[in-house]
């Protein structure tokens, strides 16, 4: 059925889908909440999405490496019941979505998960070079993925997985965009072990949780659909990066769906995943 705009749209009915409830065209709290505080320098204020879960594996990352300033806790912020709208959240992220992250050390607050990725490689000096031309390269990517996940997430998910009907057009239009990146992506990689060279970067933990998990069939449920296996260096990379510890400790954060052997809802500790109930074989 065609549409029909009105000359002026308002905000008089729900628009179905997935995100109906949380969907509105204004900024702002909805309701008075302070955000909780922990003991570490480091709060963050996540859920396990592909966003969420760029800062988690980061941390982890760190961690892993021996940072000790890098210890933080991670509070679940159930965007579906529209936790980021508490007017403690919408103080440290104005616009409202996760992750959010306030460093404790100096009250910095950072908002958007690239600019926290930054702002931690740039604090523990490490997965970020200081080489003018590598440095340019992993930023080069990491903008390649705050530019290109929205039509990844926003476009194609939304309309294939999310949104009330099946549309042709606007799945059309994006799986035909998801295929053209995962090959930007794969032609790249054809070249390289990591996006920007040699090295794992904060363009490789930006982009794995999205383009990674698609072609391991982990978002969307969309890997027949999109004929991933097609992408061969794309797999090779996600194995390698999935394959990671440091990797597999972060998708776990924040997260409070899917099997109890793969989720912590919250950290606090490091001895926290100790406490993870094991697979059952
Ligand atoms: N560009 C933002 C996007 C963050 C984002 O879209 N977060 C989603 C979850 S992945 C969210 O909080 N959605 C809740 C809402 O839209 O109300 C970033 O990279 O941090």
């Amino acid at each position: 059925m065609t549409y029909t705009p009105p000359k002026v749209w308002t905000w008089d009915a729900e628009n179905g889908g997935h995100f109906a409830k949380i969907n509105r065209p204004i900024a702002g709290p909805t309701h008075e909440k302070e955000l909780p505080v922990g003991q570490h320098p480091l709060q963050l204020y996540s859920q396990s999405t592909p966003n969420g879960v760029k800062v988690t594996v980061m941390l982890e990352e760190l961690l892993a490496l021996g940072h000790p300033g890098a210890e933080y806790d991670a509070w679940l912020t159930k965007i579906g019941d529209g936790m980021q709208f508490s007017s403690g959240f919408v103080d440290i992220n104005p616009n409202s979505k996760i992750p959010a992250l306030v460093d404790t050390t100096n009250g910095c607050r950072v908002f958007e998960s690239g600019a926290i990725l930054l702002y931690l490689a740039e604090k523990f000096n490490v997965f970020l070079s200081h080489d003018i031309k590598e440095r340019t390269e992993t930023l080069n990517w990491l903008f390649w993925l705050h530019g290109s996940a929205p039509y990844l997430g926003g476009g194609f998910g939304h309309f294939f997985s999310y949104a009330p009907e099946k549309f042709e057009y606007p799945i059309n239009r994006f799986t035909m965009e998801a295929k053209r990146q995962l090959d930007v992506l794969d032609q790249n990689l054809a070249e390289r072990q990591f996006l920007a060279g040699d090295n794992y970067t904060i363009a490789d933990i930006a982009t794995a949780p999205w383009y990674g998990a698609l072609v391991k069939g982990l978002l969307y449920n969309a890997a027949e659909f999109l004929d991933v296996t097609r992408y061969k260096n794309v797999n090779r990379w996600a194995n390698e990066i999935y394959a990671r510890p440091a990797f597999q400790k972060g998708r776990m954060v924040n997260r409070n769906h899917g099997k109890s052997s793969e989720r912590l809802e919250e950290r606090h500790n490091a001895s926290d995943f100790d406490n993870i109930p094991k697979a059952c074989d």
